[in-house]
């Protein structure tokens, strides 16, 4: 790959250039515990010296480096905002509040850490990768903790903070730009000529660089958040970005009236947003979260004075002062007009080359066209599924909700039948009692009836004979 390549996520390889560099650059005064480093940076031999053994590999790019200065490795700049990478812009910021010497190093993109990826720092003739490992370890060497001050609730919730906005929010932003390369590069107003320094067309570098990108949109897929549909992965994004937003409430930063780790985290992640506007989120995030903006705004502010000056020079290390000017050389009379060191790199056989290369170009971007096509067609037909399962969900959810209906009313019917007939047997039982109780009642008195007949005969009034008469009766009965 060569160095007019460039993608996230797929740097060029830097080949030979990985460790290159200067190798007989004047060898830095290094600290004790560097001493080894440094001898390796600067090309030399560190044993008996012996004209056949081969210097070793130097461990950095930059071997002419001063002892306790940062050397930053991050993207060329973008004119929107310092780092189109919430990573470096994050390490970047990290090193401005925290009021650490530091110096960009303008390597056009040619380098990646040892990992594989930006940002990556170097530090007394040591590499370290990774905008989370740059911090603590950076944090720790200078004695610069930020978060020294906050209860361990407070860290708590700054590292689950943290960890959503690089493990999650970053997501939607990549998944937008590894989509929409040619967009990414409307928004950005990245140049690639300009960034990469190149000599090769612009147009060749667009297709080359949307091709690169292109060919990222798998990393989404990995990351898992690509299998969504465009309307979850941004509410995915809006959720991040509320629950930032009640956290920080009306205070000036996260945790008071001064800036933490999360606040620089959260700073270069919401700028992604911010200066490389995508998907209405920017609009959304003004209306629905305009604290974040302000934050956004307040670190801008503190960190980099310069902002303006860096987008509109790209130039990396504005915060440094300038070198005096090299002496001027003649003008070259013979030089065209307009054309500076370009002019003196072609070479005879330039033309040649550059018809060659138009015609990758073209090929290139018919190849993206129909990849573009490809991607468009494949969006369109997973809307059209989401669609249809909407729509199939739905008709399955009133299916179940009409059978539950007619259960219910099956239900309520069988029930009401059941207390009919149950009132219609309490009735019935109890119109058979009551006929009974009238039956027995009526038997009763029948009964009653027919006993006082023979009663009435034997309490007919007695004869005298009988011994009735005025005879008193037997109270002893
Ligand atoms: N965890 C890393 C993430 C850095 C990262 O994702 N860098 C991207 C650019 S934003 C990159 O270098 N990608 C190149 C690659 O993955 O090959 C960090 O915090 O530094």
């Amino acid at each position: 790959m060569t160095s007019e390549t460039v993608v996230e996520g797929q740097q060029p390889q830097a080949g030979n250039e990985q460790h290159g560099g200067d190798a007989s650059a004047e060898k830095p005064a290094a600290t004790d515990t560097q001493q080894g480093d440094s001898q390796a940076a600067d090309g030399k031999a560190t044993g008996p010296s012996s004209p056949s053994k081969k210097a070793p590999k130097p461990e950095v790019h930059k071997v002419d480096y001063e002892p306790e200065v940062v050397y930053l490795y991050q993207f060329s700049r973008c004119p929107t905002l310092p780092s189109a990478s919430p990573f470096c812009l994050k390490v970047e910021t990290f090193l401005r509040l925290a009021e650490i010497k530091y110096e960009n190093v303008d390597h056009k993109m040619k380098y990646k850490s040892k990992k594989g990826q930006l940002p990556f720092v170097e530090l007394n003739g040591r590499e370290i990768a990774d905008s989370d490992i740059i911090v603590k370890e950076l944090s720790q060497h200078f004695n610069k903790d930020l978060d020294a001050n906050l209860s361990a609730e407070q860290k708590t919730v700054s590292h689950a903070m943290e960890s959503m906005l690089n493990n999650h929010t970053s997501w939607v932003v990549r998944w937008w730009r590894y989509n929409n390369p040619a967009e990414f590069l409307k928004a950005s107003q990245m140049d690639m000529k300009r960034t990469l320094n190149s000599r090769l067309p612009n147009s060749l570098l667009n297709v080359l660089f949307r091709i690169g990108f292109k060919s990222n949109v798998k990393m989404v897929v990995g990351h898992g958040i690509g299998h969504h549909t465009t309307e979850e992965i941004y509410d995915f994004g809006k959720s991040d970005l509320k629950a930032l937003s009640e956290l920080l409430g009306t205070k000036d930063y996260f945790f008071g009236t001064e800036p933490h780790l999360l606040d620089i985290t959260a700073f270069a992640h919401l700028c992604q947003f911010l200066y490389i506007p995508f998907g209405g989120m920017k609009e959304w995030m003004e209306t629905e979260t305009p604290n974040l903006v302000a934050l956004v705004d307040r670190i801008k502010n503190r960190a980099f004075p310069d902002w303006d000056e860096m987008c509109k020079t790209l130039d990396l290390n504005t915060h440094l002062p300038k070198p005096p000017e090299p002496e001027k050389e003649p003008e070259d009379k013979d030089k065209p007009a307009g054309e500076g060191e370009e002019a003196n790199n072609k070479t005879e056989g330039a033309g040649d080359a550059d018809a060659k290369k138009e015609e990758e170009a073209k090929k290139a971007e018919e190849e993206a066209k129909k990849e573009e096509k490809r991607r468009k067609e494949e969006e369109k037909k997973k809307e059209k599924e989401e669609k249809k399962r909407q729509k199939e969900e739905q008709k399955k959810k009133e299916k179940e909700e009409k059978e539950r209906k007619k259960k219910e009313e099956k239900e309520r019917k069988e029930r009401e039948k059941k207390e009919k007939e149950e009132k219609e047997k309490a009735e019935k039982e109890a119109a058979e009692k009551k006929k009974q109780e009238e039956e027995a009642a009526a038997k009763a008195a029948e009964g009653a009836a027919a006993e006082t007949k023979p009663a009435e005969s034997s309490e007919a009034p007695k004869t005298e004979s009988q011994g009735g008469g005025d005879a008193p009766a037997d109270d002893s009965k």
